[in-house]
């Protein structure tokens, strides 16, 4: 193999990569972000509904103190911290309605800052 059919070579070569690279690409829908806003004492929106084995990003912001984000049931937790955008991702792996609520005190009604989060199949 002379130089310029090797030089040939590696260009197609990269070229199949690049085609690969972009069909990859293409073939992954990008996550849906799901927007929640915590204040004292409530989420907004406080109940979302998720389907199981598909992957969001849930994006949070506090209006007031930090306060946390849990939901036991699927694992997950994050802290919500003032000024600061949030970013957990969620894949449910269960199909069922499942409690979330704030971990963190964060006042007299801390206790009843809670929503839930349905997964259908
Ligand atoms: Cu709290």
């Amino acid at each position: 193999m002379n130089s310029n059919s090797r030089a040939a070579v590696i260009a197609i070569a990269f070229f199949i990569g690049l085609g690969a690279g972009a069909a990859h690409v293409a073939a992954q829908p990008a996550e849906q972000v799901i927007k929640i806003t915590a204040k004292k004492f409530d989420y907004t929106p406080n109940h979302i509904t998720l389907k199981k084995g598909e992957p969001v990003i849930l994006e949070f912001t506090t209006e007031d103190v930090l306060m946390g984000f849990s939901v036991t049931d699927l694992g997950v937790r994050a802290d919500i911290v003032p000024g600061k955008v949030t970013r957990l991702r969620i894949v449910p792996d269960k199909a069922g309605t499942f409690t979330f609520f704030c971990d963190i005190f964060c006042g007299s009604g801390h206790e009843d800052m809670t929503g839930t989060i349905t997964v259908v199949e």
